[in-house]
């Protein structure tokens, strides 16, 4: 399963450009939602963003990879619920109490899927927070997240985190653009993969995001009887 990011590129009107690649993907049995991010938030505000969140089935996630104090994420999340999202990213590594326990039991109370940013796609990743993803999982789900990210591009963090968190959902970026293949992810126990460029800059976005699919079921079909 695919969530496409929606980071419109710099000369693009992101209004526009959102609403095209949503018009050309949605439907689509493999599409599981769409995230939106700075790139489109911060040119743009919210108000637009319920338009564009009402045209796709599925999981609609903010990815501001919040990381403040409880009462300011509170705040921000309640405004993204507002504007239609129904799923938040917000980072682990700012700890639990008076931050993560504070926006986690908001999400909860209102039927908004916290999502725990635990390992992050890029190498730099592995300098900091791969050091604590262990403790930043078994937080986490002490607090009770919908789901975590973890990175597409190292497999094995993936495999920590589903090893650490059974029954939580793991979304994992990184696929296409920043070298991990489609259905790598998922091989390791993610349940949905992240793709933006991959699909987004395609010609047609929509015959990217079937190729994507295809490739997914065929690794998972390898993998489930290498295993
Ligand atoms: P792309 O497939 O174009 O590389 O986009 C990846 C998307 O996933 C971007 O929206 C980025 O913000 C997000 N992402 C990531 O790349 N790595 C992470 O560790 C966490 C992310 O949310």
């Amino acid at each position: 399963m695919i969530i496409v990011a929606l980071d419109p590129p710099p000369h693009a009107d992101p209004r526009e450009w959102c609403s095209k690649i949503v018009s050309s993907v949605a439907g689509h049995p493999s599409l599981a939602g769409v995230k939106i991010g700075l790139p489109a938030i911060v040119s743009q505000g919210l108000g637009w963003v319920k338009g564009v969140l009402e045209a796709v089935e599925g999981l609609r996630v903010a990815d501001l990879k919040l990381a403040d104090i409880g009462a300011i994420m509170r705040i921000v999340i309640e405004r993204l619920a507002s504007a239609g999202f129904d799923a938040v990213i917000m980072h682990a590594f700012v700890g639990d109490e008076g931050a993560l326990d504070e926006a986690v039991d908001w999400c909860r109370a209102h039927g908004v899927k916290a999502i725990a940013v635990v390992s992050m796609s890029h190498p730099g990743s592995a300098k900091f927070i791969d050091k604590h993803t262990k403790e930043m999982v078994e937080m986490c789900r002490r607090l009770g997240v919908w789901g975590f990210v973890a990175p597409a591009t190292r497999p094995s963090m993936i495999k920590l985190v589903r090893d650490l968190a059974p029954d939580s959902r793991i979304l994992s970026p990184g696929v296409g653009a920043q070298g991990a293949t489609p259905g790598q992810a998922l091989c390791a126990g993610a349940d949905y993969e992240i793709v933006g460029r991959a699909i987004t800059r395609a010609e047609d976005p929509r015959k990217a995001l079937e190729e994507m699919a295809k490739l997914q079921r065929e690794a998972l079909q390898k993998c489930r009887v290498d295993t």
